[in-house]
């Protein structure tokens, strides 16, 4: 079987969770550093790999992935794990995935882009960002009072991609300490074994 490779930057939250769930399924990829930056991803050596433009992909033999909510899914199918153990688990962690990039990701990862400097925005508009997390974090911790993990008794790819986005609401001065649950959570999936924190998952350059 070939080693899967993945493309991106690890400052990059969607990158993470796709080097996060190749871990916890205990699953070796080499990696290719894409230099956001310098504007390699535009380039068309690399929008043949992603023709969105966008980190991260994965490339797997002859197939190129990208959007990491797709690329979950496809681990989880791939390799047998963290799916949903039914047809109802199944569909339920794609309603956490659908959800979580259109409530969750954007509004943690736009203040946090904000603060460490990579997009530029006035006060009110990191405002409504901060105040759209809160109430997607809201709903989150409601959520997390019912159980351990956010479908089932076990980890699933949702748990990955929703902890792909809190990991980061400290970097956009999002307040995680009225949330118990989601702190509660948090410490549940560290504690999975193969977790790794983003800056120890992803190398900060090519790695075979
Ligand atoms: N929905 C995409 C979002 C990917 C994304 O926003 N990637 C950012 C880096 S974190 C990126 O490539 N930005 C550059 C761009 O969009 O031009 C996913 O989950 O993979």
């Amino acid at each position: 079987m070939s080693k899967l490779t993945l493309y991106g930057i690890w400052l990059s939250g969607p990158t993470y969770k796709a080097g996060l769930a190749l871990s916890l399924m205990g699953q070796p990829f080499a990696y290719k550093h894409v230099d956001l930056r310098a504007g390699a991803h535009k380039q068309a050596d690399y929008l043949a790999i992603n023709r969105f433009g966008q980190v991260p992909a994965l490339v797997d033999g002859d197939l190129k992935l990208c959007q990491s909510g797709s690329i979950l899914l496809y681990l989880a199918d791939k390799f047998g794990k963290m799916g949903g153990a039914t047809a109802e688990e199944k569909a339920r962690v794609r309603e956490w995935l659908f959800w979580e990039f259109d409530r969750l990701a954007p509004n943690i990862y736009r203040p946090r882009a904000i603060k460490r400097g990579f997009a530029k925005a006035d006060d009110n508009v990191v405002q409504l960002y901060t105040s759209l997390a809160n109430d997607a974090l809201k709903v989150l911790d409601a959520e997390l009072a019912k159980g351990s993990f956010l479908v089932g008794s076990n980890a699933t790819i949702a748990d990955v991609a929703v902890y792909g986005d809190v990991a980061y609401a400290g970097e956009g001065a999002i307040d995680l300490s009225p949330y118990a649950n989601i702190k509660a959570w948090m410490e549940r999936v560290e504690a999975l074994p193969g977790f790794k924190k983003y800056e120890d998952v992803l190398p900060k350059q090519d790695a075979a």
